[in-house]
């Protein structure tokens, strides 16, 4: 593996930027192997710079949906009859794959998601770590029939297999890491998958579908089929032929999807959905105090707070309130705001000129009702793309924020500790539950927070982001999602269907192996 605080390496990385930029890059309708036309052709821009065109991409018909599902529904019978080893082999290949062409996906995931070095690493070793794991996952649990205990004469045996062609709708913010995860899960359990990116990441993804065809996968059982929610997305959802949908993304786009799922006449489908979060962290006086910044930071401020995952509200005691603040404004002041080209930029740009309105406009909020106490400078040169500079603002009440923000603008609520349990059930009122962070050492604490606020996953004097595939399996309740976890034990159960076959081997002469199912 490379080593990016390394000369010779940083080198590779600005070599690899320089050799994606020498390219010409297609996105479209990606069927049966072949790269189609599509519709609505448009110029594919970079949010660091907006002048840059990175490439073209197009959006998939409804005959390209109708062709993919088509050729999904034909393949996936075999692939799921040739059971979990014979996957696995073709996942592990995929793992193998992405490391070989991490430089490239790196120096691709800088310009199309505005990723900086450290998270494009992180990244393109998720995606890898997804598809080893999913096929660890598929030869445990996909490799046959496990024997039941039952009545004499015959036997009774479970069985995982597919469902048929699944629809895996992804996110701009992990355009590799989420779409290869979900395609790898769907695929692992014995589905064909029709994956639709993200409108503002079509490149990256048609780049991920490339390669688990040079994997071995027969390209009938992976078709990309990039669009707009309103009418890819809406194509897939309710097209007959889609046998589940796994979507990972904003909360009101998961509500959309179940209506529409909801609403399909003759089907019953599985949904699996992972949405936001309005993620707080809950810091008490015992503390430890440059452990709680760093943390803070990296929660709130890493990958310019574009995780699900990320924090939102932290929750400080008022006695350390004013000390708190002042140090992590101090704190911000340190990250480096910029080009993620640049391997010491710590933050890069939000996704597009819409997020970050939507950003300016929160502050606007903030500075009226609230308190900003702090805002990064932005640098020389930083209106050609979608820098926005973070913010630290204090809130009047813990229930300021209705709904999930997606950016680099952390919230801080001083409470008085005689409050707690008040405080906690407002946030929890909202409704979400994906991420929450305990800073303190009295076990009681910790265990009130985690009572009283609902969290997929709870992080304990750490950073509550970067969830390790396999070691922290990945996914909220609620309003954040419904599970199964990704990169955990659990994960495929809801891509698969349960067979109970049950043999009367008295009727073959008690001898279990002539039908031996
Ligand atoms: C998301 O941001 O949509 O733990 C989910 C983490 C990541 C979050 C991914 N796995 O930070």
């Amino acid at each position: 593996g490379r080593d990016y605080s390394q000369a010779e390496d940083r080198e590779i990385h600005a070599q690899a930027l320089e050799a994606l930029d020498r390219e010409k890059l297609n996105a479209g309708p990606f069927i049966g192997g072949a790269l189609k036309a599509g519709e609505s052709p448009r110029d594919v821009t970079s949010p660091c710079d907006r002048a840059r065109i990175l490439g073209h991409a197009s959006e998939a018909t409804a005959e390209d949906v109708d062709e993919a599902i088509q050729r999904a529904a034909n393949a996936q019978v075999a692939w799921d009859r040739a059971g979990g080893a014979a996957r696995a082999v073709v996942l592990r290949a995929m793992g193998d794959a992405l490391e070989a062409d991490m430089d490239r996906l790196i120096a691709l995931l800088c310009r199309e998601a505005g990723k900086t070095l450290d998270d494009g690493v992180a990244e393109v070793r998720e995606a890898a770590d997804f598809c080893r794991y999913y096929a660890m996952l598929a030869e445990q649990q996909f490799g046959g029939p496990e024997d039941l205990i039952g009545p004499a004469g015959e036997t009774n045996r479970l069985v995982l297999h597919g469902r048929g062609v699944f629809a895996c709708i992804s996110p701009w913010n992990f355009p590799l890491a989420i779409f290869t995860g979900q395609v790898a899960a769907a695929l692992a359990a014995g589905n064909a998958v029709l994956a639709k990116p993200a409108e503002q990441t079509p490149l990256v993804a048609c780049e991920a579908v490339r390669q688990f065809h040079k994997a071995g996968l027969d390209p009938d059982l992976l078709a990309l089929v990039p669009g707009r929610g309103e009418t890819v997305g809406a194509a897939l959802v309710n097209h007959p032929g889609i046998d589940g949908v796994a979507f990972t993304g904003g909360t009101e786009t998961a509500f959309a999807i179940n209506r529409s799922i909801a609403a399909r006449e003759g089907a019953i489908i599985p949904f699996i959905a992972e949405t936001g979060g309005l993620n707080g962290m809950f810091v008490d006086t015992t503390a430890l105090r440059e452990q709680v910044i760093d943390d803070v930071i990296t929660s709130a401020f890493g990958s310019a707070g574009q995780r699900c995952s990320a924090l939102r509200i932290l929750f400080i005691p008022k006695a350390n309130a004013d000390d708190f603040i002042q140090r992590l404004a101090g704190a911000l002041k340190t990250r480096v705001i910029g080009d993620p080209a640049d391997p010491s930029t710590d933050i890069g740009p939000v996704i597009d000129a819409e997020s970050r309105e939507i950003l300016e406009k929160h502050v606007q909020r903030l500075e009226k009702e609230a308190k900003v106490v702090a805002r990064a400078d932005l640098p020389e040169g930083a209106e050609r793309g979608d820098l926005f500079a973070p913010v630290i603002a204090e809130i009047p009440t813990p229930d300021f924020l209705e709904k999930e923000v997606f950016g680099p603008i952390l919230h801080i609520y001083r409470y008085d500790p005689d409050n707690l349990e008040e405080v906690a059930r407002k946030l929890a009122a909202r409704g979400y539950g994906l991420t929450l962070g305990v800073h303190s050492r009295i076990d009681a604490f910790a265990a009130d927070v985690m009572a009283l606020v609902p969290a997929g996953n709870v992080y304990v004097n750490r950073s509550i982001t970067g969830a390790v595939v396999g070691v922290q399996p990945f996914g909220g309740e609620g309003l954040s999602g419904t599970g199964p976890k990704a990169g955990g034990p659990n994960s495929l159960i809801r891509y698969a269907s349960e067979k109970a076959i049950s043999v009367n081997i008295a009727a073959q002469g008690g001898d279990p192996a002539l039908l031996n199912l």
